[in-house]
């Protein structure tokens, strides 16, 4: 990689919004090239804002992932909706990620209003064009977008296909203000090892289950311990609201939460380099949606 000079090296905050679902972590998983944040098929997974950081020869760019838009219920939903508007407030550029094989709704709406209203450099993402039978499809929904805002560019991507996003941090660094890198070169995100295996945790979770459950679980690491270099024990309480809900993440003969273990293990000891043991309980804890401590040790901020 050729060194470029000082004065053309360019870094900053881009903030990627969307709908829940449209694939915003998966986009950042993908680029940083390490799954530093949950992915599944169910709404509302992202709660809280992840950064993962992208160096290149010709600079970095700190991506912003952010919880997917959606009308606020209870006060956790209401903080996940404050982070978004934050993010959008500290950033040097938004991309906006739209699920392109889905049709327009009140919610692609207002995640556009959001973006009019931020009035900052933004980049518009056509996401899942793997989806599209037909890519014409697109044709509209550009003219559309087109209509609305003053785009920096206009890209379809899919999330899930590097090479189709090969292109992009330069495409984002274009659009940078000149600046000194923000975090050290081997630095991948801002969260700590703790957060990123809760998060593991309950990914395999909204993996694993249906209905209510993605909704009503929470998890947090409560025991890191690093007895030898090469070997971690975690533990981590997995929070429900109810005892049947305990009952369903649990499963028959504790299959499911083997299952959950097993599969959080295997992604975590790839993130770690080593080997680790994990071990998982499950907690009942009344309405700790609304519960503002419960919050805020979840890292789910006011
Ligand atoms: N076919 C296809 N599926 C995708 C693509 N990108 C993401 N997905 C899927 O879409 C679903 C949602 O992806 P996420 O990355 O969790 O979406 P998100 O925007 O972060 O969602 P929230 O955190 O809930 O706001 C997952 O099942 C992904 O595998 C894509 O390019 N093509
Ligand atoms: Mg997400």
């Amino acid at each position: 990689m050729e060194a470029i000079p000082k004065e053309e090296y360019r870094s900053g905050l881009v903030a990627l919004v969307g709908r829940p679902n449209a694939g915003k972590s998966t986009l950042l998983n993908n680029l940083v090239g390490q799954k530093i944040a949950a992915v599944s098929d169910k709404p509302q997974t992202t709660r809280f804002r992840i950064q993962g950081v992208i160096t290149k020869p010709n600079g970095q760019i700190v991506l912003v992932d952010t919880p997917g838009v959606h009308k606020p219920g209870y006060e956790m939903n209401r903080r996940m909706m404050a982070t978004v508007q934050d993010a959008l407030l500290g950033v040097d550029l938004v991309c906006l990620i739209r699920d392109a094989s889905d049709s327009t709704g009140n919610g692609d709406r207002f995640v556009l209003e959001l973006v009019q209203r931020s009035k900052k450099p933004a980049i518009l993402l056509l996401n899942k064009t793997d989806k599209l039978k037909d890519k014409s499809t697109l044709l509209p929904l550009i003219d559309w977008y087109r209509n609305e805002y003053e785009w920096r560019e206009i890209i379809p991507i899919s999330a899930l296909h590097p090479k189709s996003t090969d292109a992009l941090p330069d495409e984002m660094i274009k659009h940078l203000p000149a600046g000194d890198p923000l975090f050290e070169e081997d630095e991948l995100t801002d969260q700590s090892m703790r957060t990123l295996a809760a998060e593991i945790v309950r990914e395999k979770i909204l993996q694993q289950t249906k209905d209510e459950i993605p909704y009503v679980t929470a998890v947090v690491t409560e025991k890191w311990e690093e007895t030898r270099e090469d070997f971690t024990r975690i533990h981590c309480a997995i929070f429900v609201e109810r005892p049947s809900q305990k009952k369903i993440v649990i499963g028959k003969g504790a299959a499911r939460l083997k299952e959950i273990g097993t599969r959080a293990r295997h992604d975590i000891e790839h993130l770690l380099g080593h080997r680790c043991h994990l071990e998982l309980f499950v907690k009942v804890e009344k309405e700790w949606r609304d519960r503002e401590h419960l919050l805020d040790d979840m890292g789910i901020r006011n």
